[in-house]
């Protein structure tokens, strides 16, 4: 069995090198050329933990990376699936062109997988009217498939092997086929159940997740009222073997739970009213932190804003992935401008007032504001001594001069 995977991107490199560094016989495609290039000069393309000895693997087990799509039994799609920001609807663009391309080569009989997110029901409104717009009978020219990922970055190469998985198809062979490419390297259970229940089961869990995020987030508010303690009420509501409140935080970022809850939202407004309230909640995150800001400001006697410090750019800790970042959304907000800013992860320069050198960065603020809370600064809380501390992501001991969400 030949699998091309479609887009060398977050989802698709690792499991593209997962399945070639199992035996899978794969290529990896993607539409930029710089992209491949790097590929081929034997460079990931972004951090991830154990994705450099991955890649080594699978390079020695024969992945190849193309511009071009080749004939391939199975094409698995993985591209980006934006979000109207007004609107809330999803932008299926990239994958059907995607799915355009591959019809331009695939042979008889071969399966088209969507790896992507995508909101429930876009198989049926936009893949297949492309399929057959293209004169091919879905079931025998081509078959269709939804194979939604579930791995998190920061322990993507665990996840790809133990996650159970999902697979929408249209029927069963295509099923165990699809199945007989992930068994490769997937030692979880696979589901194989109908598209759209593969598709709405994606987005139920990243769901999930952002509603129990909120809810976290409106303890913090409700705590900050009346100066309770957030963190010790969830850890002690915890110890009931029914409770597993997680932890409140500056935002909810990255380009799943801050996204999908969004497609159901767009489709069914009526309906979808805690997940609205849910979204609004986490996506307000940012305006709590920059009235505590202000007030932690006033409180010590900072006039000037280009003394705060906000540590840490990406969305969440230990990634490299800055994608609807909560310190990025913070930013947006003019009262922020001046604020200097610094993340170990990221080595390009995208804000304004951007260090690279943490020394230099504590040098030249008295407020440092924890946005993110990577492993550098755990394992060296001690350099913050003499500071202000806001810490939004509790890693610091309470202590003088800490405050907390
Ligand atoms: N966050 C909190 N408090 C928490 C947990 C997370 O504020 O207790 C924040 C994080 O800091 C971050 C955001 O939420 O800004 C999302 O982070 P995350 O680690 O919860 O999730 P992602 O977006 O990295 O990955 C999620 C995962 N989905 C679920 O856990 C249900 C992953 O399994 C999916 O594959 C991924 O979305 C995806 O691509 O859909």
């Amino acid at each position: 069995m030949k699998v091309c995977v479609v887009g060398m991107g977050y989802i698709g490199l690792p499991t593209s090198l997962m399945m070639a560094s199992h035996g899978v016989d794969v290529v990896g495609v993607d539409y930029d050329p710089a992209k491949i290039e790097k590929l081929r000069a034997g460079q990931v393309t972004f951090e991830e933990k154990g994705l450099d000895e991955l890649f080594e693997k699978a390079v020695r087990s024969g992945i190849t990376f193309e511009s071009g799509y080749p004939r391939a039994d199975m094409y698995v799609i993985s591209v980006p699936t934006p979000y109207d920001k007004r609107t809330k609807k999803i932008d299926p663009s990239y994958v059907v062109s995607a799915v355009d391309s591959v019809l331009g080569v695939c042979p008889q009989g071969s399966i088209v997988s969507i790896e992507s997110t995508i909101s429930p029901g876009t198989i049926d409104r936009y893949v297949r009217p492309a399929v057959e717009a293209k004169g091919f009978t879905i079931g025998k020219d081509v078959h269709l498939a939804h194979t939604p990922e579930r791995i998190i970055p920061g322990n993507m190469v665990y996840e790809l092997e133990h996650n159970s998985r999902t697979i929408g198809v249209d029927d069963p062979e295509t099923g165990e086929a699809v199945r007989g490419v992930y068994s490769s390297f997937c030692q979880g259970d696979m589901v194989i159940t109908d598209i759209r229940t593969a598709e709405m089961t994606k987005v139920v869990e990243n769901t999930y997740r952002d509603i129990n995020i909120a809810f976290a987030n409106e303890l913090a508010r409700i705590c900050r009222r009346d100066g309770m303690d957030v963190y010790e009420i969830i850890r002690i509501a915890n110890m009931h073997p029914r409770v597993n409140i997680l932890q409140p935080g500056p935002g909810v970022g990255g380009h799943c739970i801050s996204v999908d809850p969004w497609f159901l939202v767009g489709d069914y407004p009526e309906q979808a009213r805690l997940i609205h309230q849910a979204r609004l909640t986490n996506d307000g995150m940012p305006d709590f932190v920059l009235d505590r800001i202000e007030t932690i400001m006033k409180m010590n006697k900072i006039r000037d804003v280009s003394r705060v410090g906000l540590y840490g750019l990406t969305y969440k800790e230990n990634v490299d992935d800055v994608r609807e970042s909560p310190t990025l959304q913070l930013l947006e907000r003019p009262l922020t401008y001046g604020m200097k800013v610094y993340d170990p992860w990221v080595s390009a320069d995208i804000v304004d007032n951007q260090y690279h050198d943490l020394d230099a960065f504590l040098k030249d603020v008295d407020l440092v504001v924890i946005m993110v809370g990577h492993k550098q600064l755990r394992d060296n809380i001690d350099v913050l001594k003499g500071k202000i501390i806001f810490d939004t992501r509790n890693v610091c001991p309470k202590g003088l001069g800490v405050y907390k969400l």
